[in-house]
């Protein structure tokens, strides 16, 4: 059974981050709005039309949603951040005390998948404690016989054997076709759940009164 609305539900920043044009923010948008409609490039000015659900800061826009993981709920607080090489500096500020990493590249762009690496790189170093990792393979409606522009360049099997070989889960999505969206978010609800510092909401704002972070 889940759990009722009067238990405070525990809380995890989620970051998303990637390579511009990954498909990041389409992503996110098709988790937390339930649509799919052209994203704007993530730089820090409102995107998308909305809304009160979709915050927009410097260099990410921000979200949360409840999540199920199994029997138990999540609040997923949810960064997604800007690939653009101008806001890379912001990267650090953002995965700053994040639990879980969703790093994005898209099946149609093999320059995207060759910078899972240092992405990678970035997330085991910026984040206070051992955070989650997914890897996500954007875009995979896009198929080899499809046409030139969006012709898939990187295999499941390739991308999966990267994940594997650094001990991380794959899982390929697609926004415009809401495919293994909620089940990304889900899996990351519900690896959440399974660790230790994960914290209730009165807990998270104590913390933040106590330290100069504002995220
Ligand atoms: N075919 C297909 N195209 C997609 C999908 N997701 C995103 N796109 C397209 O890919 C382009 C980039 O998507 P975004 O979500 O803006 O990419 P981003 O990673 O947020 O880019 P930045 O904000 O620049 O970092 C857009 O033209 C989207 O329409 C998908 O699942 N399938
Ligand atoms: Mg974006």
């Amino acid at each position: 059974m889940l759990s009722t609305t009067s238990e405070p539900i525990p809380e995890a920043k989620i970051t998303v981050i990637g390579k511009s044009q990954s498909g990041k923010s389409a992503l996110f948008s098709r988790y937390v709005t339930e649509t799919f409609s052209e994203p704007v490039k993530t730089i820090g000015k409102p995107f998308f039309l909305s809304d009160d659900i979709l915050k927009s800061y410097l260099g990410a826009s921000f979200a949360q949603k409840v999540a199920s993981g199994g029997k138990r709920q999540i609040r997923l607080k949810i960064w997604d951040t800007a690939g653009d090489e101008r806001y890379q500096g912001l990267l650090p500020l953002y995965l700053r005390g994040s639990q879980a990493v969703m790093i994005c590249f898209s099946v149609c762009d093999r320059h995207s998948f060759e910078q899972m690496e240092s992405f990678l790189k970035l997330a085991q170093k910026d984040c206070s404690s051992d955070p989650y990792i997914l890897l996500i393979g954007t875009k995979c409606d896009t198929q080899k016989e499809s046409d030139q522009y969006e012709k898939r360049q990187v295999g499941y099997d390739e991308a999966e054997a990267f994940a594997r070989s650094h001990g991380l889960h794959y899982i390929e999505t697609s926004a415009k076709e809401n495919r293994n969206v909620t089940e990304a978010f889900e899996l990351v609800g519900k690896e959440m759940l399974g660790r230790t510092d994960i914290e209730l909401p009165e807990e998270a704002s104590k913390k933040s009164k106590s330290s100069c972070s504002i995220f």
